[in-house]
């Protein structure tokens, strides 16, 4: 493994640093597969999980918030969590390593976009056919039925933390509105799981960026593009378990090596940081 230090988050600075046969991987790369998790969205203001500090995790219990016995014991908390982490999504921008994936779709053959975040700074950056294998805070539906609910787009405030607040009832059955996401236990969606191993198969570059590599069966999906062949490079400020499978580990955010890198494969293209 090729270990980078991009640390340095100066913008005007030259991240020289990139090493040439990377820039060759993605040049002549055929299909490349992008990995996302909650790192990617960290510039853009959205709480990662397991960031020390800032990590919701640091803050709140995910036995008590992430899982359907948590729903099932107290709707009104869990409810309200995930109410104030919708708006926290929909106040948010998309950042410059979101802009770069999406300009990245046409820059290469073909692109297929996994991610396990649950917000939509992917799509609201450009990317489509984004495979979510975490659901989405932004699709809520039955815990009964599975019927969708169509979650009001206004930003009401919400305290840090959210504050207890009943679920909606389902027009179809009458059961309670959960959130769209995966709770720990629960399947990951069949067919984008599906997808997402069929791509990690078939790419000969897969980037993991901004996850902790943590989490199964999503951190497997690197695993099996190498095993398939495929180079891996990674972006994140730290280690996680993947440095050791990793072609190359580019240290540093995302939002800064995403457009450095960009710039030094596809110059004539005119990226901006
Ligand atoms: C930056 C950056 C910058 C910061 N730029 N980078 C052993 C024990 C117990 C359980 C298990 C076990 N082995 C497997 C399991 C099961 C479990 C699991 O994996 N647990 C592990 C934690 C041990 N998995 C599951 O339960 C899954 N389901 C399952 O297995 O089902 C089986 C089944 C089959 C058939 C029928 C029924 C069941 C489901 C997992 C669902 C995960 N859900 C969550 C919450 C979603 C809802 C919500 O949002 O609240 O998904 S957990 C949370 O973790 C979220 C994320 O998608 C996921 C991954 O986190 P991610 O994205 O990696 O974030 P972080 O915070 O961990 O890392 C951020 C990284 O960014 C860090 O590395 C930073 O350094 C970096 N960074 N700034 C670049 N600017
Ligand atoms: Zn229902």
């Amino acid at each position: 493994m090729h270990e980078y230090d991009m640390g340095n988050t100066d913008m005007n600075a030259n991240h020289t640093a990139i090493p040439q046969a990377l820039i060759s991987a993605l040049q002549q790369a055929r299909h490349v597969v992008v990995f996302t998790g909650a790192g990617v969205s960290a510039e853009s203001g959205v709480p990662t999980f397991r960031d020390a500090q800032t990590g919701l995790w640091e803050r709140f219990d995910a036995e008590e918030l992430a899982t359907t016995q948590a729903f099932l014991n107290d709707k009104e908390l869990v409810w309200g969590w995930y109410e104030w982490r919708r708006m926290q999504v929909m106040r948010a921008q998309p950042n410059p390593a979101h802009l770069s994936i999406a300009a990245l779709a046409s820059l290469v053959p073909r692109l297929t976009v996994i991610t396990q975040n649950v917000d939509d700074l992917h799509e609201r950056a450009g990317s489509t056919q984004v495979l979510h294998l975490h659901g989405s805070l932004l699709n809520p539906r039955c815990f009964d039925c599975g019927q969708a609910w169509a979650a009001p787009s206004a930003i009401p405030d919400e305290p840090a933390g959210g504050r207890r607040l009943s679920p909606p009832i389902c027009l179809h059955c009458g059961g309670a509105i959960r959130p769209g996401v995966v709770w720990f236990g629960e399947e990951l969606p069949v067919r984008e799981l599906r997808r997402a191993y069929a791509s990690a198969k078939d790419c000969d570059l897969l980037f993991s960026i901004g996850t902790s590599s943590l989490v199964y069966p999503a951190a497997e999906i690197p695993n099996l593009a190498k095993q398939a062949g495929a180079k891996i490079i990674q972006i994140n400020p730290d280690k996680t378990p993947l440095d050791a499978g990793a072609t190359w580990s580019l240290r540093g955010p995302a939002g800064v090596v995403l457009p450095d890198l960009l710039i030094a494969a596809f110059p004539e293209v005119g990226i901006r940081r």
